[in-house]
């Protein structure tokens, strides 16, 4: 094997796949490899939360899930972990007492991630980390558009006074400038507000909505054809809160809300966005004592999958075409 090949998963018809250490769906660690395209990284935070807590071991619940990930992905003829370097960063080390030195250690942590090359795809943790997130994306990109699914708008103003929380991150990336507000979109969003001027509100800030309920009715397809177009080449940011999901789909999470998409559903639509300039994406929200045989984390590694697919994909098609 040439040190330019990809190293992949262990091979399962060798060592099985409950065996050895939890790295995201058996791949190296980075320190395994010389250089990685997409580093999946955990961030166990959850000092953010407004409801349950627990997210703090979502990553490693999400690691745990994805041994049963296999390298052939025939939702979208790829097989990623071959196409690219796949690899996992582990875990950074945010305060759990101190909600804005941890915004800024999960900043400068990606900044360093970023600067070796790699894509990020991020394993929560709570919604609180895609701010340090996006305004590391966005010191290399420049604002870049935003696909966030998500029962939530997480666009409110302050909890408590708290202005870094898993409600507020993108109110904040839009008054900080590094989103691109002509290309965001949240997908998924249903229950309860607090009141119609949320909406409004949101509204301003330059948000579209696809509901819930708009999934059901306009199907999978059509939804993400409508992204896709929204989005157009764009750099491109996705953020999943696994409580995009229905509690059937997934009951490991924080602030569950009835009526949500299938898993089915959410990958599907994330199959559909082939062709975008996905630059890195997150999955968050995964509380695993809540969680019952798996069910979340198991789609969580698989959202994770489709995720790093695209990326990967995206990023061996850019390579081909400088070939060339
Ligand atoms: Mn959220």
């Amino acid at each position: 094997m040439s040190s330019t090949e990809p190293r992949g998963p262990v091979d399962s018809s060798r060592v099985p796949r409950y065996a050895g250490p939890a790295t995201f769906a058996r791949l190296p660690r980075l320190d395994e490899v010389a250089q990685a395209d997409v580093a999946v990284v955990g961030v166990p935070f959850d000092s953010g939360v407004s409801y349950r807590p627990g997210a703090r071991f979502g990553g490693n619940a999400v690691r745990e899930a994805s041994r049963l990930l296999r390298p052939y992905n025939p939702g979208q003829d790829a097989a990623p972990f071959a196409l690219v370097q796949v690899a996992d960063a582990g875990d950074v080390a945010a305060n759990p007492f101190n909600i804005n030195e941890a915004v800024e250690t999960v900043e400068a942590a990606a900044d360093a991630l970023l600067a070796t090359g790699a894509r990020l795809m991020t394993l929560g943790g709570d919604h609180t980390i895609a701010l340090p997130l996006l305004r590391s994306v966005a010191k290399k990109h420049g604002p870049v558009a935003l696909l966030h699914f998500d029962a939530h708008l997480d666009t409110w103003d302050t909890y408590f006074g708290a202005e870094y929380t898993h409600g507020t991150p993108f109110r904040r990336a839009v008054e900080e400038g590094i989103l691109d507000t002509e290309a965001l979109s949240h997908v998924g969003t249903r229950g309860p507000l607090y009141g119609k001027q949320d909406l409004t509100d949101d509204e301003k800030l330059g948000f579209g909505i696809v509901t819930s309920a708009d999934v059901m009715r306009r199907g999978v397809d059509e939804v993400a054809q409508q992204l896709r177009e929204r989005i157009g080449d764009r750099p491109l940011y996705v953020s999943v809160d696994i409580d995009v999901l229905d509690p059937a789909h997934a009951p490991g999470t924080g602030t569950p809300e009835a009526g949500g998409l299938t898993s089915r559903e959410l990958l599907e639509i994330l199959r559909g966005l082939a062709g975008c300039h996905l630059v890195s994406a997150d999955v968050v929200e995964v509380a695993p004592a809540y969680d019952h045989a798996e069910i979340t984390a198991v789609a969580a590694s698989h959202t994770a999958y489709e995720l790093t697919t695209l990326m990967a994909r995206q990023i061996a098609a850019s390579r081909q075409e400088t070939a060339q």
